[in-house]
């Protein structure tokens, strides 16, 4: 949990809506709903996305804490209505006036919450576990980081990302290709991407504890992305280079100091060092596939093909946007604890 900009979400994938309260956010910083659902159609779209993304077109309401376009100091609730609800109204009601004693679907998918969640949560209905472990959360999640990204706008920091690899590919066309192949064998893809922020001013982290490190955090937040199983921060090849080639050595250019390596990916000792902040993650294929899985049924203990329901055939770009967007909120985070204050011009006067 983040301290100073906190938030939680809410919502199913198939359910009504999801929602988002933001705490801790001063006064007089503008959001921009526009920029959020620029930020929200980016997460929907990339070359592999599936059948829901044509039914969604994610818009956020902004229901309270901002006032003619500027935050007001108090909560910043944000809601994306699931337009699919209305064909999972009965399956999803939260009235008991609707249960049935059919179960939605029994059969584990492997590689998703399905198994472990039906045990720790005593559920057997794997619905129950699936609508809130689907990535369809990774929307409300990238409308808070773009009221993040909007924050750190203000103090001239700004991020990109790029794909470095699917599957084989190396090149954009090649990760079409890829793509296309994967998904006429009725496969999936994950990937590889990175993230950078810019312009960071020196500091933020720390090192005098092990849960104030900057390094630690970002890779938490990243980690976190359903389907991501590997973070690094900097030159991922650090295991086999020497430390003369590796540490990125300090000159002075005109009494600055300057590197000419970025190997720490801005980050030394947990905190920022004015480098860019690199980050590159990986992520799964996406576990639900036409192609058969082998797995066991829970309601009579047979083996048996998992249960498919639509997908998408890699997700990576969308992956890479959630990654932006978490990485945002972190960062925010530490640019509030840093330089604190209640409104935006306090905050400015100290940064
Ligand atoms: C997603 C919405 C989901 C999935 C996908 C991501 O919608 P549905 O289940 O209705 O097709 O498309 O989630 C997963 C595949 C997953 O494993 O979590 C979204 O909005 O990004």
């Amino acid at each position: 949990m983040l301290d100073k900009f906190r938030f939680l979400t809410a919502g199913e994938s198939h359910g009504k809506c999801l929602t988002a309260i933001i705490e801790g956010i001063p006064a007089g910083f503008e959001i921009n709903p526009d920029f959020i659902n620029n930020e929200l159609e980016r997460r929907q779209g990339g070359y592999g996305r599936g059948e829901r993304m044509k039914i969604e077109t994610d818009t956020v309401e902004i229901t309270s804490g901002v006032r003619f376009g500027k935050t007001l100091g108090s909560p910043v609730t944000l809601v994306i209505q699931n337009r699919d609800f209305e064909n999972w109204q009965k399956i999803m009601s939260t009235s008991p006036d609707d249960f049935t004693s059919e179960k939605s679907f029994t059969k584990y998918r492997p590689g998703h919450a399905d198994f472990a969640g039906s045990v720790k949560y005593n559920q057997t209905d794997l619905r129950n576990i699936l609508e809130r472990s689907s990535a369809r959360k990774t929307a409300v999640e990238v409308a808070v980081g773009a009221v993040a990204k909007q924050i750190l706008a203000q103090f001239d920091i700004r991020c990109t990302s790029r794909i470095i690899q699917i599957g084989q590919g190396k090149t954009e066309e090649e990760f079409r290709s890829e793509i296309d192949k994967a998904k006429e064998a009725g496969d999936t893809l994950g990937g590889k991407f990175e993230v950078v922020f810019e312009n960071l001013p020196v500091g933020l982290g720390s090192y005098v504890h092990w849960d104030r490190m900057l390094d630690g955090k970002i890779a938490q937040a990243v980690m976190s992305i359903p389907a991501v199983k590997s973070v690094s921060i900097g030159n991922h090849h650090a295991y086999k280079m020497l430390g003369s080639e590796f540490h990125d050595q300090m000159y002075l250019e005109n009494g600055k100091i300057v590197r000419k390596t970025n190997n720490a990916g801005g980050i030394e000792g947990g905190m920022t060092n004015g480098e860019p902040v690199v980050v590159t993650a990986v992520m799964k294929p996406i576990p639900t596939l036409k192609k058969s899985l082998n797995t066991v049924d829970m309601e009579n203990m047979t083996e048996c093909e998992a249960h498919f329901e639509r997908s998408d055939t890699c997700a990576v770009e969308a992956c890479s946007v959630v990654a932006e967007n978490r990485i945002a909120c972190v960062l925010v985070d530490e640019v509030f604890s840093k330089y604190g204050g209640d409104s935006l011009e306090e905050i400015k006067a100290r940064f």
